[in-house]
């Protein structure tokens, strides 16, 4: 029996989707642990493609038991869509179980997430204003709202009420926002909470009884290392913990129980929204990759900022997680480049820098140490399916990165499709 969680190892998009449908396949139960629908993952299966933000990606495979746990952030709107969407393309959502104690994205959360970011201006986080923040906020406040209370008609009216009173207060006297109708909010919210009651449960129970019974079981990460609230580039980060950590808060399991852990990273860097990135190519390079390797986001369609594969990070992110083995997508990009640099290190105030600082000033002041490759682009490698079978250029870039980073290198991406993928 195995557990295996898979983590995004840069500011998210790394391809972590397509891994974790591949070894969803061998899992019985499948688990997201963090985040909300502010998380993508794309996958194209049988030439379908499939965009999910809130369903583990086990959901594509027959008979596998797929789990929200505790730590995400359920927008139950967004879920019935997603159910449904799925519903139509033949696969079924039977399966399907949500934390009791997840909280529950409220219309408040969504809007508030907009208006503080307006009020941010050119101060903002660039949010996917999915109401992420304000309902891990009211988390923390404790005054969120779980499954266990929308599915609890009297606990649930209360809960509602109670809050409603202040965030309108908020919304309409700080942000001069539109106050939300209580009515409306109960009766439509009422009807999610009858419709998925079916799927909520106590899902901590059942994954130590699977622990027990030696069940394979999956943690798919969503967003990455350093969009996490604690280790990421603070305040440029989302607000939960996406890091292998957040497994064992985020699902409510012993970290003993975890046996393997992806880090999963592209072939270069990319981000959304706003913040630090060292290794940016904000110039033609920049462009070029982002073409080459589609680099626009699943759920908000926004362009990704790109740039050079940056081994700090990596390693930071080596540390952080734990992780035992490392996933390198979009190896066919990158090698579609002339020549490809590689940051192995920072160099400040004449020194060289091998750690990730907390402060942004400092990171401001890093400038990327690079090594250079030359690339493949007269060989088409999305065809390849032994480390063997990738040209010497190819060979070399990634002997280097794991080299640096320290960590084996087990699965390579060489195309969108989860066949396209090279085991070491
Ligand atoms: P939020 O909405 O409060 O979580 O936003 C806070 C910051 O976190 C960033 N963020 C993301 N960056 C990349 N990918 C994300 N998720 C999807 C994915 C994106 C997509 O995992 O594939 O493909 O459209 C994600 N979620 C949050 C966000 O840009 C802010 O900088
Ligand atoms: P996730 O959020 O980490 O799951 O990643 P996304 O699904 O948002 O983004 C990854 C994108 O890159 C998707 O469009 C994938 O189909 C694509 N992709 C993943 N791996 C590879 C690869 O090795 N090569 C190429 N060309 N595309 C890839
Ligand atoms: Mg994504």
């Amino acid at each position: 029996m195995a557990t295996r969680v898979v983590i995004g190892t840069q500011w998210g998009d790394e391809g972590k989707g397509k891994y974790i449908d591949m070894l969803a396949k061998s899992s019985d139960i499948v688990v997201r642990f963090s985040g909300g629908n502010n998380a993508g993952h794309t996958i194209v299966a049988n030439g379908v493609k499939y965009s999910l933000h809130l369903i583990p990606s086990g959901i594509l495979h027959k008979d596998k038991t797929c789990i929200i746990g505790n730590g995400v952030v359920v927008d139950p709107k967004v879920l019935l869509n997603e159910m449904k969407d799925l519903n139509s393309k033949g696969v079924s959502t039977d399966k399907l179980l949500i934390s009791d104690r997840a909280h529950v994205i409220m219309p408040y959360h969504r809007l508030l997430d907009e208006l503080q970011e307006k009020f941010r201006g050119s101060n903002c986080i660039g949010t996917t204003k999915r109401g992420i923040g304000p309902c891990y906020s009211d988390k923390t406040d404790r005054s969120g709202i779980r499954m266990c209370d929308l599915i609890d008609e009297d606990v649930f009216v209360e809960k509602v009420k109670e809050n409603l009173e202040i965030k309108n207060l908020i919304i309409e006297k700080v942000y001069q926002g539109e106050k939300l109708n209580e009515d409306e909010v109960i009766s439509e919210y009422l009807e999610y909470g009858r419709i998925l009651k079916k799927h909520v449960c106590d899902v901590n129970s059942l994954l130590f009884d699977a622990i027990t019974e030696k069940k394979d079981i999956l943690f798919e990460g969503a967003q990455a290392t350093f969009l996490d609230l604690d280790f990421g580039t603070y305040p440029y980060v989302t607000s939960s913990n996406p890091i292998a950590g957040g497994v064992c808060t985020g699902a409510g399991i012993g970290p003993v129980y975890i046996d393997e852990i992806y880090g999963v990273l592209k072939a270069y860097t990319s981000r959304v929204g706003a913040g630090p990135f060292p290794t940016e190519q904000d110039n033609e390079i920049g462009d070029t990759i982002r073409e080459l390797g589609g680099e626009y986001g699943t759920t908000t369609r926004r362009p990704r900022r790109c740039g050079w594969l940056d081994t700090v990070m990596i390693r930071y992110a080596a540390r952080v997680n734990g992780l035992t083995g490392l996933a390198i997508n979009h190896v066919d990009t990158i090698g579609k480049l002339n020549n490809i640099k590689l940051c192995v290190a920072y160099e400040k105030d004449g020194r060289t820098i091998n750690s990730f600082p907390a402060s942004l000033k400092e990171l401001e002041k890093c400038t990327p140490v690079y090594e250079e490759f030359e690339g493949w682009p007269d060989s088409d490698i999305s065809n390849a399916k032994t480390f063997e079978d990738l040209p010497a250029n190819a060979k070399k870039y990634l002997k280097r990165i794991e080299e640096i980073v320290g960590v084996k290198i087990k699965l390579i991406g060489v195309g969108k499709e989860r066949e396209q993928t090279i085991a070491v």
